[in-house]
């Protein structure tokens, strides 16, 4: 096991959506700072106005170099506040940022930025996504198509959306009813719209039923998605009982069987991370709230070594170390 690595000592990041281009790791989180507004559970506090960019070749001992300032909410023509998790796919040369943010109307939409390079500086679109809602785009490449796996439950506003459809009134599903289901879409070639119209990401149980809204395990956010041995690995935060877990299925739209938990509760309200493999090895990237002194809206980026039993199973891995 190796010893867990915070990345950026020198400032608050969160949500890191880590890839491997040209043979070098790129970081994409949140930029967490010091808002002044009262911590609640919209997550109010949670008040981001940019996204530096960071690269390094060795996660665990290299240097990490910080890219500068790659967008800021200023250069977005449809902003409202609240610039949340992003993430970042190559397409021929071109790197195209998903970013949620809300609009003037205080709804969370999904904008895209577009680079030459992947440390930036990314150029938004002047409009966000259209038929886009909630928070947390992962973007997974499978051949030659591109999906994106989104979704955010409470200050997310999942709960108010059904059939990709706004509801009159949100609908949080409670005790037995299923739980509430992240979602899926593939994009257009251009990859600047959504090439259908978004589908629920199933997890189903051992029993081979879905995960009810009071398992612990179920989906809350920070959808992510690897590939390991041809399996499909959805991770994600299970939100208010403060696991990283996992689920694997055949294709990438599922369903889903949950398999265990990747990540206890960090300290901090939230916990959120990618994966990547880099040279034949393995690594979770994450954050906690230590070096904040546990203020749930100033995170920092960690970085540790993941293994995988023979059978493909992720080793639980300690949130506290
Ligand atoms: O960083 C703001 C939000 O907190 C993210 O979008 C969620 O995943 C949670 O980490």
């Amino acid at each position: 096991m190796s010893t867990p690595r915070y990345l950026v000592p020198g400032d608050y990041m969160a949500d890191p959506s880590v890839h491997v281009f040209n043979g070098r790791i790129f970081i994409y989180p949140s930029h967490d700072r010091e808002s002044g507004i009262e911590e609640n559970d919209n997550g109010d506090h949670f008040d981001m106005k940019d996204y530096h960019v960071f690269s390094t070749v060795d996660p665990l001992e290299g240097e990490i170099v910080d890219h500068g300032k790659v967008l800021d909410v200023d250069d977005v023509p449809w902003a409202g506040r609240q610039l949340w998790d992003c993430d970042v796919a190559e397409k021929d040369g071109k790197y195209y940022m998903y970013f949620p943010l809300k609009d003037r109307n205080d709804i969370f939409r999904m904008g895209v930025a577009i680079a030459n390079s992947p440390e930036g500086p990314f150029i938004p679109q002047p409009d966000p996504m259209r038929g886009s809602y909630s928070i947390d785009p992962c973007v997974f490449k499978d051949g030659d198509e591109y999906y994106i796996y989104f979704g955010g439950l409470w200050g997310g506003q999942l709960q108010r959306y059904a059939d990709n459809k706004a509801l009159e009134n949100a609908h949080l599903p409670e005790g037995k009813e299923k739980a509430l289901p992240s979602r899926v879409v593939r994009l257009a070639p251009d990859m600047l719209q959504f090439a259908e119209e978004p589908r629920p990401v199933i997890i189903l149980g051992e029993d081979g039923k879905e995960l009810s809204a009071d398992d612990p395990h179920r989906f809350f956010e920070a959808s992510w998605m690897h590939k390991y041995n041809g399996k499909y690995y959805l991770s994600y935060s299970t939100g208010d009982s403060h696991f990283l877990c996992y689920a694997t299925g055949d294709n990438p739209y599922g369903p889903f069987t949950f398999k265990g938990v990747i990540l206890t509760p960090v300290v901090g309200w939230t916990t959120h991370h990618s994966i990547i493999e880099y040279k034949g090895r393995w690594f979770l990237f994450y954050h906690d709230s230590v070096p904040s002194g546990g203020r749930t809206w100033l995170r920092s980026l960690k970085v540790r070594e993941l293994h995988y039993t023979p059978d493909g199973l992720i080793e639980t891995m300690d949130g506290m170390d």
